[in-house]
């Protein structure tokens, strides 16, 4: 081991011990499995959903799974005011966030572009976008003053690839890499690291969103293939915010094996 590397503070899975961990859009889907994942190697949860009562249920069997320390705000991403508000308002114990998990984010609808509704687009763009901007831009400051941080968007191979019918819900994940690689640059020079992650289809309730819990039509998505698990996509955000200090995992394509790309499935 080289001088330089010794004096890196630990990798691997025991490094995110008593850290603490920020996750958006907690209450379901990958924020869930990102909580237990986190909770299982003894990180702080700082969770945030619009839902409560879904948190504190699983704040619970979060502690239970060996969290130290959980806590629970409500927060509506889409709301700049309510997001500088509330993340300015953190219990001091709460303050110095080391990861920030911005997974919150949805789609609505799976329409043609000149037959698609302004009001599904205004919530897509808001969510997936300009929410993310507004906690990062709470969140960052603080980790370059402590000289630590880590942040985890999630991306989408929509980002990569746009669908018909999803040019709205792609073009916001395609603005999602596009500001994980301008964060990335901005933060150079600071020990702060940014990683997109983005997976393919995953079983989650990703489906009876965007239909507006048209639950047929949702498994149809699902049908004749395997698609990943919010497990899946979890352990990849585990590992990846637990490299060294000085790897940056910038950004992780993630699919099921019977996807090739967003148009591409063996069903
Ligand atoms: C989710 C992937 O292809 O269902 O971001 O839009 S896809």
């Amino acid at each position: 081991m080289t001088e330089n590397q010794s004096a890196q503070p630990p990798s691997g899975p025991a490094a995110i011990a008593g850290q603490t961990v920020f996750i958006t859009g907690a209450s379901a889907g990958i924020g869930a499995a990102c909580a237990h994942a986190f909770a299982r190697a003894g990180a702080r949860l700082l969770l945030a959903a619009r839902r409560q009562d879904k948190l504190r249920d699983l704040a619970a069997a979060l502690q239970k799974e060996g969290s130290p320390a959980v806590h629970t705000i409500t927060l509506d991403v889409r709301d700049a005011a309510q997001v500088s508000a509330t993340l300015g308002a953190l219990p001091e114990a709460w303050r110095a966030i080391d990861v920030l998990i911005n997974n919150a984010g949805l789609s609505r609808g799976l329409d043609k572009l000149q037959e698609g509704k302004p009001e599904d687009w205004d919530e897509m763009i808001d969510t997936n976008v300009k929410g993310l901007l507004y906690v990062t831009r709470a969140v960052v400051p603080g980790m370059i003053e402590r000289g630590r941080g880590h942040i985890v968007n999630l991306g989408s191979t929509a980002g990569h690839m746009t669908y018909p019918k999803g040019a709205v819900y792609c073009a916001t994940k395609a603005a999602e890499k596009s500001i994980s690689e301008g964060l990335r640059q901005d933060v150079l020079g600071t020990p702060v690291r940014v990683t997109s992650i983005d997976p393919g289809m995953v079983q989650t309730d990703f489906s009876k969103v965007r239909f507006r819990g048209d639950e047929e039509r949702a498994a149809k998505v699902y049908q004749g293939v395997t698609p990943l698990q919010p497990e899946d996509i979890a352990d990849a955000i585990l590992w990846a915010v637990t490299r060294p200090a000085h790897v940056n995992i910038s950004e992780m394509l993630i699919t099921s094996i019977d996807q090739a790309n967003s148009l591409l499935f063996n069903r």
